[in-house]
């Protein structure tokens, strides 16, 4: 086993060091579980539910990195025949993911609402189960165009605490809420390896899952972002549709000698993983004819967001940082700039100093 990453294009090899995952932290064998426990011991308000919420994710996560692995074995592969309320066709896997989490979640007291890219409405905890304190944000599976070429993809999500009261029955107003009441985000990637990155808000940790032993274990401790990378990660075929800043900034940082290099999967959690991982500015921004950008802010900005924040990274809508925006419906979109700090910082000037699309 090694403990160092290899330098890409673009990046100083030192750069990786301080998420190059640590052997001794193999040897220890610190699992998912024991990290969730410690977590709850150090926040014994949470009486226990906060603990049930993460432990039911890694299960749904498991369940959905066993079907990833075997989809094209398992006739998984291609949509339902159906359109979600995106406009977007509905993949087999797409359908898998979303009601894996959804029962995995919702039946263990710990959840009121689960809001879902797949579900045109929030999902409430039945009355027979208990309405628990927590809403739940997902994007089951993102990437869906990859899953057929076996490419990477993840489930997306985020954690709030409820505002009305446990035991009752929830409302909108406890799913639509701004960024900053996020309370844990994360995703599982499912690659390569399987792995999980999670922040309950005192940084950003990795999980790789061991399939031999169907348990997650901490193999990228405090994953930190430094303060800049010269790698970009956006959809160049959209440039023509990009304002003159954006363009602008693109073609800056391509001139001879600039030493950027750029990766684009089509994924988002797999761009952003492996920016968070190795450095990198992801973009997706507004345009003149999608002013909103094309990425959703509940579960899929914010998210991200937060756990870009939680590593010393940034995230804005190209104006506004990520966290502060509220959505005013479930699947509300917003462009999206994130990645190392003094990255986004300069685009997010050169877009603001441009006043938008
Ligand atoms: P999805 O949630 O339906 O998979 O759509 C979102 C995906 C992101 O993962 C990715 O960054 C983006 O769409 C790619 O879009 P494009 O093909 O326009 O570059
Ligand atoms: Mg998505």
């Amino acid at each position: 086993m090694t403990t160092a990453t290899t330098p890409e294009p673009g990046q100083a090899g030192d750069e990786a060091a301080p998420s190059a995952p640590r052997l001794e932290q193999f040897e220890e064998g610190i699992t998912l579980d024991r990290f969730i426990t410690e977590t709850a011991n150090a926040h014994p308000e949470n009486k226990g539910k906060f603990s049930a919420l993460l432990r039911q994710v890694s299960l749904a996560s498991r369940l959905v990195s066993a079907r990833v692995n075997r989809a094209g074995l398992l006739g998984m592969f291609g949509g339902t025949g159906e359109v979600n309320v995106q406009g977007e066709y509905v993949q087999k896997l797409d359908e898998y993911a979303n009601t894996a989490f959804k029962r995995a979640l919702d039946h263990a007291g710990c959840v009121c609402a689960i809001a879902s890219e797949e579900d045109e409405e929030p999902y409430y905890v039945p009355e027979r189960f208990h309405s628990g304190r927590y809403v739940f944000a997902m994007d089951p599976l993102d990437g869906s165009s990859n899953i057929d070429v076996n490419a990477t993809i993840g489930t997306i999500f985020a954690v709030f605490r409820r505002k009305s009261p446990e035991g009752t029955p929830a409302d909108i107003d406890d799913i639509l809420r701004p960024g900053t009441e996020i309370v844990a985000a994360g995703y599982t990637i499912y690659g390569s390896g399987t792995m999980m990155v999670l922040s309950t808000g005192e940084g950003v940790h990795g999980f790789t899952l061991d399939p031999a032993v169907g348990e997650f274990f901490l193999s990228h401790p405090d994953i930190r972002l430094q303060p800049s990378a010269k790698l970009y990660s956006v959809n160049e075929g959209y440039a023509a549709s990009w304002t003159p800043a954006m363009r602008g900034w693109i073609e800056g940082i391509k001139m001879p000698g600039a030493g950027w290099a750029q990766r684009y999967i089509g994924s988002l959690v797999a761009d952003f993983h492996r920016n968070l991982l190795k450095g990198g500015i992801f973009l997706y921004p507004a345009t003149k004819k999608n002013p909103e950008g094309k990425l959703r802010l509940l579960y899929e900005a914010f998210p991200l967001a937060f756990l870009a924040e939680q590593a010393g990274g940034a995230a804005t809508d190209g104006r506004r940082r990520v966290l502060d925006l509220q959505p005013d419906q479930l699947h509300t979109r917003t462009p999206l700039i994130i990645g190392n700090k003094d990255n986004v910082d300069e685009v997010t000037r050169l877009l603001s100093a441009e006043g938008g699309p």
